[in-house]
């Protein structure tokens, strides 16, 4: 049921979006102002009419809570889902002496010659990334993005501020609050990142000893971003609650601008014309209380079988 909500907006943006040019250069069919609920007592919502990677969702939201903003930790854990805004930082500056990758997003599904280029030149990005500090320290980091603003904002007094163990803290303590807020729009440093937070902002909620989650995205990538985005805060929820002694209650996604790009109409045809199956459960290890103690090992899905997954380029 909860991934009807999800098929929906897929099925009327299709059907009721605009086309529009975009910042890309692929171009969308988009909405504005949109909003889903997700009851995650019935279930956790990673989708089952695609098959989508809770190990990359799981490893990239603990790189967000470490406060970590260096795609080194990604590629550690093999997840490659942000390489390709810390390369563009690369080819883009002095450093590179490489063959020439301007607007390597589009012509490497065009042209299958460069494509090849392109892949010999991002395996030695991800190489340098691994094996070399300097490199890692200096393109790994795509400026101070989420990680950066929700545990370490800086303030114009110098100081930093915890925004995410502060919430916390007030969940224990005012569950009652109006003004239990993330945010990691920072307008003073959205200069600096590689690209300005997606997921802009979040609010939790208390009801009842459930704890909810409502996140303001001001751009949504309806097939590829949206799935990881909706499972990663479904995530966040349950590891906040498990800190709190709070059992979960909804996440709820309001959404700016939500589109499908042009090339991705027929894996999101492909995917509606599939029947919905049992969600999977969330196991979160036991014997840890604490969000900032959370590893990979201690969190799993299980009773996951959904539908093969469905390949799609991603928009630079
Ligand atoms: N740009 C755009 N245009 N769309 C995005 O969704 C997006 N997401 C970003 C950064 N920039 C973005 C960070 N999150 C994938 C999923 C999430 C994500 C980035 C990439 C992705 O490519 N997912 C594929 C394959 C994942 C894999 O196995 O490596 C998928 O099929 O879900
Ligand atoms: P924009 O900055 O021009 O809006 O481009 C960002 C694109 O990335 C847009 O298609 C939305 C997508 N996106 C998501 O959908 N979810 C995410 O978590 C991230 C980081 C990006």
């Amino acid at each position: 049921k909860n991934e009807e909500a999800y098929l929906k907006l897929s099925e009327y943006t299709l059907n009721h979006g605009q086309d529009r040019h975009d910042r890309t250069g692929v171009g969308t069919r988009s909405i504005f102002g949109y909003q889903m609920r997700f009851n995650l007592q019935d279930g956790f919502p990673l989708l089952t009419t695609k098959k989508v990677p809770f190990k990359l969702i799981a490893s990239e939201l603990l790189w967000f809570i470490k406060g970590d903003t260096n795609i080194r930790y990604l590629l550690q854990h093999n997840n490659n889902i942000w390489n390709e805004w810390a390369f563009k930082n690369w080819v883009e500056s002095d450093a590179y002496t490489g063959p020439n990758m301007d607007d390597f997003g589009v012509r490497a599904q065009q042209d299958e010659e460069f494509n090849k280029i392109y892949q010999e030149q991002m395996q030695l990005f991800k190489q340098y990334i691994l094996e070399d500090d300097d490199f890692a320290e200096r393109f790994g980091h795509l400026g101070e993005v989420y990680g950066k603003q929700w545990r370490n904002w800086q303030s114009s007094q110098g100081e930093t501020i915890d925004q995410l163990k502060q919430v916390i803290h007030d969940i224990k303590t005012n569950p009652n609050s109006r003004r239990l807020i993330v945010s990691a729009w920072n307008p003073e440093d959205i200069p600096s990142m590689a690209l300005p937070p997606c997921h802009t902002l979040f609010q939790f909620y208390v009801e009842d000893g459930r704890l909810s989650c409502q996140l303001y995205q001001r751009s949504g990538d309806i097939f590829l971003g949206v799935p990881f985005n909706i499972a990663s805060y479904a995530l966040l929820t349950h590891l906040v609650a498990h800190e709190c002694g709070l059992e979960v209650g909804e996440f709820i996604q309001t959404f700016g601008d939500a589109h499908i790009y042009h090339n991705h109409f027929t894996q999101v045809r492909t995917q509606l014309e599939r029947d919905m199956l049992a969600l999977p459960t969330l196991q979160i290890n036991q014997d840890k209380q604490s969000i900032f103690d959370i590893e990979l090992e201690d969190l799993s899905i299980s009773g996951y079988e959904p539908h093969p997954s469905i390949k799609a380029p991603v928009a630079v």
